[in-house]
């Protein structure tokens, strides 16, 4: 595994999983350019790694999670376009993350805010801490969110609850993030990591190919018109129809033994 100035990769190959932890604790883990460029790395190489089958991630040090874009880097901006390529550049690192063909755990260990809350908003479950403070702050700052979160917490919250928490830059705890359906589960702090690793282990036991196009289906489907989404759906469903871990998981239930996965 690559190392990165910003990053922790760790591979538990016993369990399939991979934990990428950004590190960045003096600045509460702040998304500053170089550090993105080395998630986006860091996404690479967990996604080309045939060892590992879900990944989590998670922030250095015990309080925060990520507390947002780089300020300082906000503040230097000038001009529309330099805004325009900053929010770019960005939303492409994310959408690699979201898409890549593992399951990912954001284990929210403290602070998502702004392009913290974005980046959780990219995983496809979140596990939050107690202790854990969720929000969109950016107003305060005077811009708004611009790595994806107009878009995705519209789509995961709904449009009006997204506004009322863009518009105040309000945090919310753990469990009002989990009544509204920001985060999947809340755990106590201390026992975040082994919830998010015992999630994972769970996926990473699963059949891979199988799991990498459920997560297509519902990512990519929920976008489309209900049609073309079932059409994508049969599409996906045919793929899976052709892969040697189809015909392994049905034998073995009627043959009343354990699966063996092969990935293919
Ligand atoms: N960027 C840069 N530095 C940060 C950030 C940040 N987002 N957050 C914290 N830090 C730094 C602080 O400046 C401080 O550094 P130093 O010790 O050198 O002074 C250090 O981290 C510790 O922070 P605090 O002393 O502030 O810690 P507290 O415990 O007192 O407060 C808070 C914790 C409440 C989390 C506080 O740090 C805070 O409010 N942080 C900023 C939160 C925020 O506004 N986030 C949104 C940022 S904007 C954004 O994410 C936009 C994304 C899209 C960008 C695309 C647009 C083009």
């Amino acid at each position: 595994m690559p190392d990165f100035e910003n990053i922790l990769l760790e591979v538990d190959a016993e369990r399939a999983v991979a934990l990428i932890t950004i590190n960045r604790p003096d600045k509460l883990n702040a998304l500053s350019r170089p550090l993105l460029e080395d998630l986006s790395a860091a996404v690479d190489a967990v996604a080309a790694d045939e060892r590992v089958r879900a990944v989590i991630v998670t922030g250095a040090g015990g309080k925060a999670f990520v507390a947002g874009a780089d300020i300082a880097e906000i503040s230097a901006l000038e001009g529309v376009q330099a805004g325009v390529e900053y929010s770019r550049f960005g939303q492409t690192v994310m959408r690699k993350l979201e898409q890549m063909p593992k399951p990912v755990i954001m284990a929210i260990n403290g602070y998502a805010l702004g392009g913290g809350c974005e980046l959780a908003l990219c995983g496809d479950i979140r596990i939050a801490a107690d202790s854990a403070q969720i929000g969109q702050p950016e107003i305060n700052l005077g811009v708004i969110p611009g790595f994806g979160g107009t878009q995705r917490l519209a789509r995961l919250v709904g449009r009006d609850r997204a506004k009322l928490l863009v518009f105040t830059g309000e945090r919310v705890g753990a469990e009002e993030a989990y009544q509204l359906g920001i985060v999947d589960r809340v755990v106590p702090a201390a026992s975040l990591m082994d919830s998010a690793y015992e999630l994972a282990a769970t996926l990473a036991a699963k059949a891979p190919r199988a799991l990498a196009l459920a997560k297509a289906a519902i990512s990519d489907g929920i976008d489309l018109p209900l049609d073309e989404a079932l059409q994508l759906e049969a599409d996906l469903f045919g793929m899976v129809v052709d892969t040697e871990d189809r015909r392994e998981g049905t034998s073995a239930f009627l043959e009343k033994r354990q699966a063996q996965w092969s990935g293919r």
